[in-house]
């Protein structure tokens, strides 16, 4: 019977197949020991002399790494082994006898990302995608779980979101086209009729920021609701978040520990959130020993020094109107600064940017045009606020950075399997 490496222990004493790479293969004396791998784990074989013919044994010693083979035989119990239980071949099939793999140890950052194609069959890049597609999942479960339906965005698109310098443009039939930079503003024009929308889909940003958490090209998770606040708004994120971290801990442990992620750290990712004011943070990393004005964008760095005060992500409240997107709502109590958050996660620094959306046609009319933005090209944007608008809320979460939270990621790239970076469109 064919099984995943994973089920191999429960059938002590009986036959079983199974199909795979080898990931490790070496002779000792008139055995070749050949590690299975497949995506549940790895299996040891023995082939012994003697008990498989004599060009199947042959075959085995001369085996390369990542060669895939089928192989069958008798399963022995044993507690040392990796996934408790050996097995000992009587027959071995291979279907491609690899050449001499290119991945050795000891290589370079720089070679395995020239080699990803082959580097995302490493148990550790096999574990992070595996954390990614649950991450992913939960999210969605959750979303769906309370009333929101997932729409489909464009991608090429005329209008950019957050700001036009860092558009990728291309040409498009004499016109110019940009590739999306935020789901946004589509997601906006949904609520009208689904009330509770989200979009998961990749965005773009020609950002020629050198980091270890920006990509050209990532994944965006985002919400749009109607009839819902910043303070709605922000429960929705810290309990979808910590909805997503206390699965990940319970469930799929071995994965987080695989990654590098304590899952206790996870376990304690619940509401509430910490929450403070932009104002009250820009003090606070000063007094950290920061060198920040108000008004000023808090960095990497600067999030960095605020976040070591926290165990868990932190809401930063009403950002100045200047540094954010012309849609965010002014708050009427605080003039000067608007209804937004950003939620910062400890190892990571902004993972959403959300806020409350500006609903009254002629204060965004003003807040365009005080940034000298095109009102042709928003047209359609605007016109939403003339035919029943309503308050509602919305954010971003960037799939990439959270995966690169939840398993502790040194590196965004990391988290997904062909990262996009300023110096790197291949594989
Ligand atoms: O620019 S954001 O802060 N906000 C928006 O795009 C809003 N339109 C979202 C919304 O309210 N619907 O980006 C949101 C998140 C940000 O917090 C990051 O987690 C992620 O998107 N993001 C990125 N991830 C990786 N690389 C880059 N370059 C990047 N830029 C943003």
């Amino acid at each position: 019977m064919m099984l995943k490496t994973n089920e191999i222990a429960k059938m002590d004493g009986k036959e079983a197949t199974v199909r795979g790479w080898v990931y490790r293969q070496r002779i000792l004396g008139d055995n070749v020991f050949i590690v299975v791998r497949d995506a549940w784990g790895i299996v040891q074989c023995v082939i012994k002399k003697g008990a498989v013919d004599e060009k199947m044994y042959n075959e085995a010693a001369n085996l390369y790494i990542e060669s895939s083979v089928i192989i069958t035989g008798a399963v022995k119990k044993d507690e040392r082994a990796p996934g408790g239980a050996e097995i000992k071949a009587s027959k071995l099939e291979t279907v491609s006898r690899g050449e001499f793999y290119p991945i050795q140890k000891d290589l370079s950052e720089e070679y395995l990302l020239n080699v990803r194609h082959l580097w995302l069959r490493s148990r550790k890049m096999v574990a992070i995608m595996q954390a990614r597609h649950h991450i992913m999942n939960y999210l969605r479960e959750w979303l769906n779980s309370k009333d929101f339906f997932e729409i489909t965005p464009p991608i090429l698109t005329k209008a950019g979101a957050e700001g036009g310098a860092e558009m990728f443009e291309l040409e498009y039939f004499g016109d110019t086209a940009s590739l999306t930079q935020s789901s946004q503003l589509y997601g906006e024009a949904m609520i009208f009729g689904l009330e509770r929308v989200y979009t998961f889909a990749p965005s773009f940003r020609a950002e020629k920021s050198r980091t270890k958490r920006h990509l050209t090209e990532f994944w965006h998770l985002e919400p749009e609701m109607a009839w819902t606040n910043q303070a709605q708004n922000e429960e929705i994120q810290e309990q979808m978040i910590s909805y997503v971290a206390q699965k990940m801990a319970e469930s799929h442990k071995g994965l987080l520990e695989a990654a590098g992620q304590n899952p206790e750290t996870m376990k304690n990712v619940k509401p509430p959130f910490h929450r403070i004011m932009y104002d009250d943070a820009v003090d606070k990393i000063n007094e950290l020993g920061g060198k920040m004005e108000h008004g000023q964008d808090p960095g990497a760095d600067e999030e960095a020094l605020l976040l070591t005060v926290y165990d868990k992500p932190v809401f930063v409240k009403n950002y100045p109107t200047e540094i954010k997107a012309f849609y965010m709502k002014e708050d009427p109590d605080r003039p000067g600064t608007v209804l937004n958050a950003d939620l910062l996660a400890p190892t990571v620094g902004e993972i959403i940017g959300g806020s409350e959306r500006e609903w009254d046609y002629d204060k965004l009319i003003a807040r365009m045009k005080a940034q000298n933005m095109p009102l042709k090209t928003y047209e359609w944007y605007s016109d939403l606020r003339k035919y029943g608008s309503v308050p509602h809320s919305g954010f971003g979460l960037g799939i990439e950075r959270f995966v690169k939270y939840i398993l502790k990621l040194d590196h965004i790239r990391d988290a997904i399997p062909f990262p996009r970076t300023i110096n790197r469109l291949e594989p």
